[in-house]
């Protein structure tokens, strides 16, 4: 039975993968952070908490990797531990940094020092489309991976540091290291602080009484959004390729955030700009206007290509919101807090 080590599996991909990789016969070990308060409700939703080894580690301290790596002696590595969020990496950029860019230093510099590139360990970093920021598009109009990085913020500088650390890895000391250069992957899974599930559950909200306006910040942003349990396997994939490499995976269709809001609203037969106020405190210092990727690469050389469609999408995401609220109104127990643990508007 293979290994796979999951820094990040109790965020949203991270718990995508282990399902995956449980069901295609995976060991699966997966590295958490102590907190005050477990935060496990994603494994929980999965089914999959008993099938998992979990280990407590800390992504910046080589002492702490170095022991995981030791303990579990892993085949393949899936670095997604992140500071993940584009809008708070202006407010703590430092750690952005740090737990962004600095950790992948930390996560490869282990596998080195545990002999894990003679050893054939594999590496994946997750890299982002907002590497590439506002860059020059490609012939088609769309982002590829010749695209210049042009990163727009701390979390896209830092995600860039990673994106070189592991091609160093790989040319130096010839790890099987690669880079997922994904763009937007959203699900029912997706944190309460990212636009997507942010609509989907005040749209929930709205419609069953519970709330009556959505404060939101740019609606003109374009973003390429896919479906997150689709873009794992994009990661195991690359994992699985002879020749270690960087592939972008995307929809290849862009929609902007206003598009997003009024389609979660049509779905339960209400009209958006009834509800949604714009509210200039969302805005970002500086914000990407529009990320569209071309993913012919992954296509042509993965056989990956994506499924599942927007407004498919924008329905899976509202339908399980409403799920989950209709059964919190009935009193039932449902297996998620993240809907009682929305993000408080703290004064900056
Ligand atoms: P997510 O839901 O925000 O999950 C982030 C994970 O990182 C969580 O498990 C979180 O742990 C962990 N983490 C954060 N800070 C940490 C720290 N200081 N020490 C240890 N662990 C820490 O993000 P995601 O959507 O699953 O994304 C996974 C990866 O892909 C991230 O690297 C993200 O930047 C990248 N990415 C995501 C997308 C996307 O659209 N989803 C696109 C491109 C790239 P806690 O649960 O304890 O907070
Ligand atoms: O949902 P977002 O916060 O995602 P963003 O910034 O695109 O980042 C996500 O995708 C990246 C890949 O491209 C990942 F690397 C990253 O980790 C993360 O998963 O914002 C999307 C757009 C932005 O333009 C933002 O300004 O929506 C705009 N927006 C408008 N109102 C808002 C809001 N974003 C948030 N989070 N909250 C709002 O109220």
């Amino acid at each position: 039975m293979p290994k796979a080590l999951i820094t990040g599996i109790t965020g949203q991909d991270g718990a995508w993968l282990a399902k995956f990789l449980l069901d295609k016969g995976y060991e699966v070990y997966g590295v958490y952070r102590r907190l005050s308060t477990p935060n496990f409700w994603r494994l929980q939703a999965l089914g999959i908490m008993d099938k998992l080894t979990l280990i407590q580690g800390d992504i910046t301290d080589l002492s702490s990797m170095l022991r995981v790596i030791q303990q579990v002696e892993p085949d393949e590595v899936y670095h997604l531990a992140a500071q993940s969020h584009v809008g708070w990496s202006f407010d703590t950029p430092i750690d952005t940094i740090e737990t962004t860019g600095l950790s992948t230093a930390i996560i490869l510099e282990a596998l080195r020092l545990t002999k894990g590139h003679e050893k054939g360990v594999k590496f994946y970093f997750a890299g982002s489309s907002e590497m590439f920021g506002n860059t020059i598009l490609n012939h088609k109009g769309k982002i590829d991976e010749s695209c210049p990085f042009m990163p727009a913020s701390p979390y896209a500088a830092s995600k860039v540091l990673g994106y070189h650390l592991t091609r160093i890895y790989r040319e130096a000391y010839g790890m099987h290291a690669v880079v997922g250069m994904l763009f937007n992957h959203e699900s029912e899974l997706r944190g309460l602080e990212f636009v997507t599930r942010k609509i989907t559950n005040a749209v929930a909200k709205i419609k069953l009484g519970l709330q009556d306006k959505l404060h939101l910040g740019n609606l003109d942003a374009k973003r390429d959004w896919g479906y997150a349990p689709e873009y794992v396997e994009a990661m195991w994939l690359m994992l699985q390729s002879e020749k270690p490499d960087n592939y972008v995976i995307a929809t290849g269709e862009a929609h902007t955030v206003r598009e997003f809001a009024q389609l979660a609203f049509d779905e339960v037969g209400l009209n958006w700009e009834d509800h949604v106020v714009v509210d200039k405190s969302y805005y970002r210092p500086r914000d990407v206007a529009n990320l569209i990727g071309d993913y012919s690469k992954a296509e042509r050389e993965l056989g990956w290509r994506p499924r599942t469609t927007f407004k498919e999408l924008v329905r899976i995401m509202v339908r399980a919101d409403l799920e989950r609220w209709q059964k919190w109104l009935r009193g039932e127990p449902i297996p998620f807090d993240a809907p009682y643990a929305e993000p408080l508007k703290v004064k900056k």
